[in-house]
């Protein structure tokens, strides 16, 4: 076995957006394209020689001829161990947790998280720090750089491993090992929660559905909620990760997740619903007949974090994406504690938790998690809610209509255009920013505007700016729309506008959201001129 170097060239684009690089398929085929990709990963790090390296993916279309490239030059370029999800298999949380419980150097994640799969839909690649986290702007700017001066990449001439037998294999001077993609995340997940709590609860007679919506948390919430936790067979649906999803949209939401919700508001709902996205990290929770926003889930699970065993000394402070709704603020508030604003992306969160500034983070966009990774972690919150469920013995609409009634209520909702004309999109966000500096004090719709920025932050540990995070328009009464481009998408650009409104009064908090911020979305679609910029008068995608 030999290690050939190869002459390349760069390609344009290779700039890893919110979380990684991701793009179609297509464009990952094309000769040399993820290869110039690994090579200026390998290329950006330093001091690797004969450490460990973690690869695994979700399991989509590409996942496995992906994962057999790294291994081949993750061998030529010098590192001594590659752990790899057997099948090529790990959860993007399990990947967290693998580098950090076996002191690993890095890991590469394979995923487009909740973007379809399949030969024409999408694909990702990103690197993970050794604190197990999704490497911060620093590391992907020096990332991105390489991709554009890059000449040539290393691998090896080998064949390929045989990633389906568990177990010690050698490439060149590389072992691999086939790990179960499993066994350290449930273990992890044993110490945080109180599992004979849960267990008892389950043999109580409570009744949940998981939907894994055919991606990669389906083994994983078989062997614990229904080997370990004694959950009946069947509590996980569409538990086989497939290679294109079945078909589906693999984002727990309650467009896509459109089985479960049919369930959750049908006749004999269970008591708790979740879902997760193709690479484990998102969460839904749904009641009978009640959806729980993130945002709301990020301040329930702050309040109440303290009743499972991991979370008992309980929570240094909580950190939230910017558009995510700042119900958690309050919880902070009331308990004393730091709560955080971040720019979206999970990156945002790794100097905070590393400090132990924060425990919990959360984001709008079905993202919760704590310091036992450094990734948001779709079965962790599912085992938190559970956890509070069975230590408080009530139900989820009741628990969320307490925590209502104690901190007031958030309507929350996000509207999204998407598959919008690139320059039109940016040319929206570009009059916006131009109108700025003239909104304050200003009256919109009968709410005075209290604040009107593009949200910069200034990472409190290690001083770093991000800027032109976001436009945030917030009122005197609490109010709050943003807008800001999304990161993550493959084609076209998506709009996202987030529109929060605070209401303190128990005797308003039933009703539908849309209607309680009905005045807030038409003044969101005024201020940015939604219609005349991008000529849409309704979002695709309302959560
Ligand atoms: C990623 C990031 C999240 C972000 C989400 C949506 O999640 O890690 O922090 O909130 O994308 O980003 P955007 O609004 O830019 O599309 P995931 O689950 O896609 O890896």
């Amino acid at each position: 076995m030999s290690v050939k170097t190869v002459a390349t060239t760069p390609f344009d684009g290779q700039k890893p957006g919110t979380s990684g690089l991701r793009k179609k398929v297509s464009v990952f085929r094309q000769p040399n394209y993820l290869e110039n990709f690994v090579q200026s990963i390998f290329d950006s790090l330093e001091g690797f020689a004969g450490k460990t390296l973690v690869v695994g993916g979700d399991g989509r279309f590409y996942n496995r001829t992906a994962v057999q490239t790294i291994l081949k030059m993750a061998a030529a370029n010098g590192f001594g161990r590659a752990k790899v999800g057997q099948g090529g298999i790990l959860s993007t949380p399990a990947v967290s947790c693998v580098i950090r419980e076996h002191q690993a150097f890095g890991g590469i994640v394979l995923s487009a998280s909740h973007n379809p799969g399949g030969p024409d839909e999408d694909f990702g690649i990103k690197y993970n720090v050794s604190a197990g986290g999704p490497a911060p702007e620093k590391v992907t700017n020096a990332i991105h750089a390489r991709t554009q001066e890059i000449s040539a990449y290393r691998i090896l001439d080998a064949g390929d491993v045989d990633l389906d037998v568990p177990g010690e294999q050698t490439l060149g001077d590389m072992v691999v090992e086939v790990i179960d993609p499993v066994a350290d995340y449930a273990a992890l997940m044993e110490k945080l929660f109180d599992f004979d709590a849960i267990r008892a609860m389950f043999q109580g007679g409570f009744r949940m559905r998981f939907d894994a919506m055919h991606a990669v948390t389906g083994p994983y919430a078989r062997e614990i909620l229904e080997n370990r936790l004694g959950a009946p067979a069947g509590t996980v649906m569409n538990g086989e990760p497939l290679e294109d999803f079945g078909g589906g949209h693999p984002d727990p939401n309650l467009v896509h997740a459109k089985e479960l919700v049919e369930i959750m508001y049908g006749p004999d709902a269970p008591d708790l619903g979740a879902a997760s996205d193709g690479d484990g990290d998102r969460n839904m929770i749904l009641g009978p007949h009640t959806y729980v926003t993130p945002s709301d889930s990020l301040a329930i699970l702050t309040a109440n974090a303290h009743l499972a065993p991991g979370y008992a000394k309980g929570v240094a402070g909580v950190a939230r994406s910017m558009p995510t709704s700042r119900a958690a603020d309050r919880v902070a508030e009331k308990m004393g504690i730091a709560a955080y604003e971040t720019p979206t992306g999970w990156k945002f969160f790794g100097n905070l938790l590393d400090a132990g500034k924060v425990t919990l983070c959360g984001e709008e966009s079905f993202g919760t998690g704590s310091d036992h990774v450094r990734e948001k972690d779709g079965l962790w919150a599912v085992l938190m809610w559970l956890n509070v469920l069975a230590a408080r013995k009530e139900g989820v609409a009741d628990i969320l209509r307490a925590h209502w009634a104690e901190y007031g209520r958030t309507f929350y909702s996000r509207h999204d255009y998407e598959g919008l004309e690139g320059a039109a999109a940016e040319d929206l966000m570009n009059a916006l920013r131009g109108k700025l500096s003239g909104l304050s004090g200003t009256t919109l719709g009968g709410r005075t505007v209290a604040l009107a920025d593009d949200f910069a932050y200034t990472d409190p540990v290690d001083g770093s700016v991000a800027e032109k995070q976001g436009i945030r328009i917030g009122f005197e009464d609490g109010a709050r729309i943003v807008y800001r481009l999304s990161g993550t998408g493959t084609a076209g650009a998506t709009l996202r506008v987030y529109i929060e409104r605070y209401e303190p009064d128990p005797a308003k908090h039933e009703g539908d959201t849309q209607e309680a911020l009905a005045d807030l979305i038409g003044l969101s679609k005024e201020i940015a001129d939604i219609p005349g910029k991008v000529g849409r008068d309704a979002p695709t995608v309302i959560t």
